[in-house]
């Protein structure tokens, strides 16, 4: 029987921004997936997306649907995206899923009857956009830590899973089995910075929002993000269903795969929950780190964006999962740049491997009419090479086993280069001139071999070259697997080679990176208009909610400047009442300016302080490029009138 092999992406939130940096646990798990079922195991690669929760109900009322219209919107672009770079997961699972919900609500029934879920009542530092609660310490300047938005203080009645009951568990965890979490220096973060300091219990429910699982046995709540989210790799396989084949078959997964920022769910509380729930523990959580861009995580909340499918038209989806995969050091970040991007695809794939393939297929056409010769005479340096591309096969395993797909691929393209360089030894096109026709014969069956070879290793990674590769040199279907390349030599001769298109082409480094800066520029400002319009609808309130605001006309009867600041303006109005009002216009007018001219202002806002003074309105301005003017009636009416 074969053996078997799980392993999983996160669920990605259905945000529709998918960047460069979201494709990357995709295409690292993709091409370990397509690794194993060289190697022949059985495998199941699992992906999917995290459907529920405020943020997108929320998304989805500003866009006027339903949030399941939202999420299928977002979930068909992303499946779309997953299509074009050939990713090849044997499920997609959706937390919508009316199986997966069915799931969660037993999960969550099995955890509260054992005693590990209880009611209790949540209070904390919440960030809409994050969906995170933060207790006070960890808020950084007030803000959420994660995103640096301003949070709210809210406290609801939850559930709660008794986290803290694990924490001994878990680090008698990482001590039996150091290789569970990896890289090595996550174990630390999660130690001193989570369990070390102590666990709190976790609210496991909501109440402040209704996009959720409902809590099978209390209608006012819903399961909260994780137990919701993390099950995903158990419901996905029919855990607590009426079918658990799948479950029985591939559970515990043999890696779970994440950037760095969510290790701490899947290190310390998922372990947890699966503990709570006497089921076995996934053999290795992953955290890579993240791929920055200008000195940024990509990420969705901050905006900067690089879009995938662009990328794969100019570039073709080999080259930008090529670059994925070998750029950054695997579990440390890396950095994308255009010119990262530009320079690795000229090195390794033009230079490296589309040269080798390119000049190997001219000589073969040019002195065999494109007929591969078999192996002739052996000679100097060719025991080398063989070495090299016989020794690959165990250095390739070594790091694929320990998921290093970057060290993988180094090793491969280092083969790449030997072969190279075995052209620039043997010099072909010298022994065409001197008629040592067999020795050219064994030269080129060589270089083809190596070719051959090259593209087997490469089939995990990319996944349009190496077909071409076999199919320009004609390689039969039984020499394109692992079994074929441990031993040197498999090519019979007599093979058609044709000479195809360059694999990849060589980009001209300054004038694609002009090219790239002006689309991005105005992809950036059809962004911008894009929002503009989209705030017609955001913002798109019933009549009820406009009569919430008290709009009021009055005069300023006093106005100075406030000290210490280059844009505010203290002005006292006389309205219904008198009324102090702090306003952001001192660049625009003078205090002088404005005493004795009637404007229009909200007289119902909360009042606020600013520089120290306290502000009970705001002043009504219309802005455009040329700055800001006041609004104000065409006549003189009564202060206090209304405005409606
Ligand atoms: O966190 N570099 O979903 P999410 C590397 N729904 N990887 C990146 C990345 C970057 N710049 N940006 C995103 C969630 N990723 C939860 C997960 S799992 C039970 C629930 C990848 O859409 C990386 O794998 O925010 C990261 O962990 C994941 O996207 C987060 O995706």
């Amino acid at each position: 029987m074969k053996e078997k092999f799980y392993i999983t992406t996160p669920i990605y939130y259905p945000s529709g921004k998918w960047h460069i940096g979201t494709c990357y646990t995709t295409v690292v798990c993709d091409s370990i997936a397509r690794f194993k079922r060289m190697q022949g195991y059985d495998v199941f690669y699992l992906t999917g997306t995290d459907e529920h929760g405020q943020k997108i109900e929320q998304s989805a009322k500003a866009n006027g649907i339903s949030p399941k219209e939202w999420v299928d919107k977002q979930v068909d672009s992303l499946k779309k995206l997953w299509e074009l770079f050939d990713i090849s997961y044997d499920k997609f699972i959706r937390t919508t899923d009316p199986e997966h919900k069915e799931q969660v609500q037993k999960i969550f029934k099995r955890l509260y009857d054992k005693g590990d879920i209880y009611k209790s009542e949540y209070e904390g530092w919440y960030c809409v956009p994050c969906e995170s609660f933060w207790t006070k310490s960890q808020l950084k300047d007030g803000k959420c830590p994660d995103c640096g938005r301003e949070v709210e203080l809210a406290k609801e009645s939850s559930y709660f899973f008794r986290l803290s009951k694990y924490a001994d568990k878990i680090l008698k965890l990482y001590e039996d089995n150091p290789c569970f979490l990896e890289p090595k220096s996550r174990v630390n973060e999660m130690i001193n910075s989570f369990l070390k300091p102590g666990l709190s219990d976790l609210a496991v429910s909501r109440t402040s929002f209704k996009w959720g699982v409902p809590v099978p046995f209390d209608d006012e709540h819903v399961v909260y993000v994780w137990i919701d989210a993390l099950t995903n790799y158990i419901t996905a396989l029919g855990y607590a269903s009426n079918d658990d084949t799948l479950y029985k078959k591939f559970w515990p997964a043999d890696v779970h795969m994440m950037a760095k920022e969510i290790v701490r769910f899947h290190a310390i509380i998922w372990p947890a929950i699966l503990m709570a729930l006497d089921i076995p523990l996934p053999k290795k959580v992953y955290g890579h780190g993240w791929l920055l861009f200008d000195g940024g995580k990509i990420s969705k909340s901050k905006g900067n964006i690089v879009d995938p499918v662009e990328l794969a038209r100019r570039f073709g989806t080999d080259a930008v999962r090529y670059y994925l995969l070998r750029e950054v050091p695997f579990g440390q970040d890396g950095l994308y740049t255009n010119e990262l991007l530009i320079k690795r695809i000229n090195t390794d794939l033009v230079n490296t491997l589309g040269n080798l393939v390119s000049r190997t297929e001219a000589m073969i056409n040019q002195y065999f009419n494109g007929i591969l010769p078999a192996f002739s005479e052996e000679g100097e340096f060719d025991s080398d090479l063989k070495a090299v591309y016989e020794g690959l096969y165990d250095k390739v395993c070594k790091s694929m086993d320990s998921y290093d797909v970057p060290e993988a691929l180094s090793e491969i393209f280092k083969a790449a280069a030997r072969a190279n360089k075995y052209i620039d030894e043997t010099m072909p096109w010298v022994l065409y001139k001197e008629g040592k026709t067999e020795r050219l014969k064994t030269v080129l069956y060589n270089l083809s071999e190596c070719i051959r070879i090259l593209a087997v290793y490469l089939k995990p990674y990319l996944t349009k070259s190496p077909d071409k590769i076999f199919s320009e040199f004609s390689v039969a279907e039984n020499l394109q697997g692992f079994d074929s390349v441990k031993k040197f030599g498999a090519l019979k001769g007599g093979e058609k080679v044709i000479r195809g298109e360059a694999l990849f082409k060589r980009i001209d480094l300054e004038k694609e990176l002009k090219d790239m800066e002006a689309f991005a520029e105005k992809q950036k400002s059809e962004k911008k208009e894009e929002k503009a319009e989209g705030t017609i609808n955001i913002l798109e309130i019933t009549i009820d909610e406009f009569k919430k605001v008290e709009l009021k006309v009055g005069t300023v009867t006093a106005a100075e400047k406030v000290e210490k600041s280059q844009k505010l303006l203290k002005l006292t109005v006389e309205g219904d009442r008198m009324s102090t009002i702090v306003s952001g216009i001192a660049q625009y007018y003078t205090p002088e300016e404005l005493v004795g001219k009637q404007i229009v202002y909200v007289a119902n806002l909360k009042p606020a302080k600013l520089c120290g003074i306290v502000s009970e309105g705001m002043i009504l301005c219309a802005e455009d490029e040329s700055g800001v003017t006041l609004l104000a009636p065409l006549k003189k009416v009564k202060n206090g009138s209304g405005v409606s």
